[in-house]
């Protein structure tokens, strides 16, 4: 085979092997991912996130956290990520300790055309418990060039970079208690080096801990958020300034503590809408192993952010031939929920099904003549039941009823079908029905349209 055919097939083989997470809440479960930074570039929304795996050893990592590189995703429909695989590991940054697992939340801009890629390692001179590093690539997704060195006179967590409409260029980052725990640096033109010294950023509650910088700009005001421990421990949190540099009015919360660990957020504005990216734990069950998420966000007429507690449901609206993780419900009547296990996959099945409840799922898109049967993956150690599947409410327009038999077990996964009897157009809630004798009916993992 020549070398050119070779590399294509090569190159083909790579693309179809990148994974893409088909999720709603958590956006991906093929890996854990934490403190997502999104950025929309020319209309595609990237996701900058960090990544925690298991395995450290006392020595390695930080404050328990096992994190050894940096992947990026990007998405257009905000319910398929794409993966673009590892752009920064531990051992290539040129400054840092080789295997020091540290590489916490990143963060990227645009500028020109070039991208800048900000992140935060363990320098080999130990003169930091973090420095703050920089690299530059002519694409979104990289490869980027590495700095040899660190930015000078910057130390500390989270960087954020962000630019002003006048084209001026900030970095905002740091974590801690007391004054002087967040920070912002002006930054030079090559986007590489700081301007004078950093200063504290004033007017945020001193009490507590502070990290998650994130800066952004709506309608000439600047949005300052972070995240902080306090007594009702993990809360994002936003100040206002008519000044990038602060001093910022305390505005409050713009989202509650969701469990006993960290958040980390960025706020995005994508096809008109606004978003909140954020992170939990829920897949692992173990705080130090997270899930990068995202929920629409809304602002009252005075600019300030309408608080938005955790969903399951997320973001995006999926189309015939995406799987509708039914698990991420909006409402769940007579089921529960518990996470599948390993060996049938990643993510929550709804279980301890019966007859009279249903589980609804809103915002579904149906595309003329796109969709005509129904696959479900269920399970069932009992007779099974019927699963309708209706629009609007739960004796909604049906669309499809698949009859359920035994699969040979609760464990025993099929993907069963059923041809659609009616169709329907456009955005719309669904609501699966469950019908059938008394006891538990089936399982279900998920369901698609095709
Ligand atoms: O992911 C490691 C650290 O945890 C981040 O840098 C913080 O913001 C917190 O999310």
């Amino acid at each position: 085979m020549d070398f050119i055919k070779k590399k294509w097939i090569l190159i083909m083989i790579f693309f179809i092997s990148i994974p893409k997470g088909i999720a709603q809440n958590p956006l991906v479960t093929h890996m854990y991912t934490a403190d997502p930074t999104a950025r929309v570039f020319d209309d595609v929304l990237y996701i900058y996130p960090s990544h925690d795996v298991k395995g450290c050893t006392e020595n390695q990592g930080s404050n328990g956290f096992c994190m050894p590189d940096y992947h990026i995703f990007s998405t257009t429909d905000l319910i398929n990520y794409k993966d673009h695989g590892v752009k920064l590991d531990q051992n290539d940054v040129p400054w840092g300790q080789k295997d020091m697992f540290g590489m916490w939340a990143p963060d990227c801009i645009k500028k020109g055309n070039k991208y800048y890629y900000y992140y935060p390692g363990m320098p080999s001179d130990k003169s930091a418990f973090r420095r703050v590093g920089v690299g530059v690539s002519d694409s979104p997704t990289g490869p980027f060039t590495w700095e040899k060195d660190y930015i000078k006179d910057v130390q500390g967590i989270d960087p954020n970079p962000f630019i002003d409409d006048d084209g001026k260029a900030y970095l905002y980052y740091g974590g801690g208690k007391g004054t002087g725990a967040l920070k912002v640096a002006e930054l030079k033109s090559n986007m590489k080096e700081i301007k004078g010294t950093p200063k504290s950023i004033k007017g945020i509650p001193e009490d507590g801990y502070r990290e998650a910088s994130f800066m952004f700009k709506k309608n000439d005001i600047y949005y300052f958020s972070w995240a902080r421990v306090n007594q009702n421990n993990y809360e994002i949190e936003y100040g206002i300034s008519d000044n990038p540099m602060g001093p910022f009015n305390y505005q409050g919360v713009i989202m509650p503590n969701i469990g006993n660990g960290t958040n980390h957020h960025s706020i995005v504005e994508y096809k008109g809408k606004w978003y909140l990216f954020y992170h939990n734990w829920s897949l692992s069950n173990h705080n130090r192993l997270r899930s990068m998420r995202a929920d629409e966000i809304t602002f009252n007429e005075d600019g300030s952010i309408v608080p938005k507690v955790a969903t399951l449901r997320g973001i995006g609206t999926p189309k015939a031939g995406d799987l509708i993780q039914l698990d991420r419900y909006n409402d769940l009547v007579h089921a529960k929920i518990s996470l599948l296990k390993e060996q049938y996959g990643k993510g929550w099945q709804i279980d301890h099904i019966k007859a009279y409840g249903w589980v609804q799922f809103n915002s579904v898109l149906f595309e003329k003549g796109k969709q005509n049967k129904l696959t479900a993956r269920i399970s069932s150690g009992s007779n099974g039941g019927i699963l309708e599947l209706h629009t609007d409410n739960p004796k909604g327009p049906l669309l499809a009823k698949i009859e359920v038999t035994n699969t040979g077990g609760w464990d025993n996964w099929k993907e069963v079908s059923a041809s659609f009897i009616n169709q329907t157009e456009g955005v719309k809630n669904i609501f699966v029905t469950f019908k059938g004798p008394k006891g538990y009916l089936y399982n279900i993992d998920w369901i698609k349209f095709e």
